[in-house]
């Protein structure tokens, strides 16, 4: 059974985050972020899926009702939107990501699995969890931690292990401030990716035992998988090294979009000729949720002008009037008229793009309506002042922002 933690709000993603948790956020010009580990669990062959959600989780929870609703009990499947429920005690919330897994251990138990797969909602990658089950298994370890090599002071924000020569994990220090590096590498550190494999019961036993401490946060990374790397046998497993045997042919490719500068270079990546992450491998498909919509028209406007898009991804549903696209992802029911640019644009759903407007290096959530004439990403100073512009210059755009500019 794979578990997918869908709780956390992911606070450095600003106004984004305001009104849907980080795994709700569009990505990749169709998707949501959290259909990357729930397509990963499918691809790998997981067809029982729980997913913990918790804050803000109403267009979360719609996207999977209409997304992931296709699981058969009659064939062994099973999908279970769990969200913070008051199961266990009296409290109704989750307290961290372990107590997020403790208070559904009657509905994981209903089902018996074996193995559970921990996953996090709010990473982009493509991975096959079941060379990481196999390895679990093969080495007998209490808990696999997914992990992969990053630059040294990146990992302040990570899980970061040592191992010895056969992947043991001998140390792991949750989010360490000076990050310990790898002997031969001491630029890299060994990072964890948020994802753990247990044998259920293992688990069940763990997860009690730290529920009835009270000096435990009752979290992964910081109670749950030092307990066992200090008492049991914890074991890392290399994603980089797991990508060259999958058959998913691809570099590790792997992103915690957490930043709006993150967020919109991995978005923006994809327009890419020949993008890292490739999401038209038929072999792997991303799954998703998305409306019927009619196909995406490029039109002349009334003036002659042309309706055109360039190195960008275009959803369904928009129309694209005399408005020239460059290098840009448009969701689905988009409309562009007269005389607007878009460049390095992510524009989400059922946005509308006023008459001359242009957008340069910008995040537009959905829904908003974009007035004629509005120029952004040519004043630094101005943009700082009306929208939320990042250092690196990426401005991101919401509704109550431009409500804010008409006052
Ligand atoms: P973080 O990403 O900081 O570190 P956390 O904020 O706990 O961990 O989030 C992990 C996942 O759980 C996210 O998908 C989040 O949405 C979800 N989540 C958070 N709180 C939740 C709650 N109360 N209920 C349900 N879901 C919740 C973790 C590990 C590190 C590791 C990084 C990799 O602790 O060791 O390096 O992930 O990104
Ligand atoms: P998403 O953009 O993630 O698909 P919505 O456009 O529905 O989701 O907006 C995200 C969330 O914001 C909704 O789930 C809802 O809780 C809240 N929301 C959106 N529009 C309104 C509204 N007009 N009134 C109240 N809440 C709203």
């Amino acid at each position: 059974m794979a578990y997918v933690l869908a709780g956390g709000r992911g606070s450095r993603l600003w106004e984004l985050t305001d009104v849907r948790a980080k795994p709700a956020v569009y990505f990749g010009g169709k998707a949501r972020i959290i259909d990357f580990a729930l397509s990963n669990a499918l691809n790998s062959g997981i067809r029982r899926i729980g997913v913990a959600t918790q804050y803000k989780a109403h267009s979360l929870i719609r996207h999977l009702q209409r997304g992931w609703n296709f699981f058969r009990p009659e064939r062994n499947e099973s999908f279970d939107i769990l969200p913070a429920s008051q199961r266990m005690e009296e409290y109704g919330w989750y307290s961290g990501t372990a107590d997020a897994v403790y208070q559904n251990l009657d509905v994981i138990e209903s089902y018996a699995p074996e193995f559970m797969v921990i996953l996090a909602g709010d990473h982009v990658y493509k991975m096959d969890y079941e060379l990481m089950l196999q390895q679990h298994v093969d080495s007998g370890a209490d808990v696999t931690v997914g992990c992969l090599e990053v630059p040294r002071m990146d990992a302040t924000a990570f899980g970061v292990m040592h191992v010895d020569e056969a992947d043991r994990i001998i140390a792991f220090f949750e989010k360490p401030a000076d990050p310990p590096g790898i002997p031969a590498q001491p630029e890299l550190a060994l990072a964890s990716m948020g994802i753990y494999v247990f044998r259920t019961s293992f688990l069940a036993d763990l997860l009690r035992r730290d529920a009835a401490n009270p000096e435990s946060k009752h979290d992964f990374g910081g109670d749950i998988i030092p307990y066992v790397v200090e008492h049991g046998n914890a074991v890392a497993h290399r994603f980089a090294a797991s990508c060259v045997r999958s058959k998913l042919e691809q570099k590790a490719y792997w992103r915690d979009v957490g930043t709006i500068d993150a967020y919109w270079e991995a978005n923006i990546d994809l327009t890419d000729v020949i993008p890292e992450l490739d999401i038209y491998d038929r072999a792997w498909p991303l799954w998703t949720y998305s409306e019927i919509t009619p196909p995406a028209k490029f039109v002349h406007d009334f003036e002659g002008r042309r309706g055109s898009a360039i190195s960008s991804l275009v959803a369904g549903g928009c129309i694209i009037s005399g408005s020239a696209l460059h290098k840009s992802l448009i969701f689905t029911g988009v409309r562009a008229h007269s005389y607007s640019s878009i460049t390095e644009a992510v524009v989400m759903p059922y946005c509308e793009i006023g008459r001359g407007a242009q957008l340069c290096k910008v995040v537009v959530d959905s829904h908003v309506k974009i007035p004629a004439g509005l120029i952004v990403g040519e004043d630094p100073v101005a943009d700082a002042q009306r929208f939320h512009r990042t250092e690196q210059g990426v401005v991101l755009i919401t509704q109550p922002m431009i409500d804010r500019l008409a006052v």
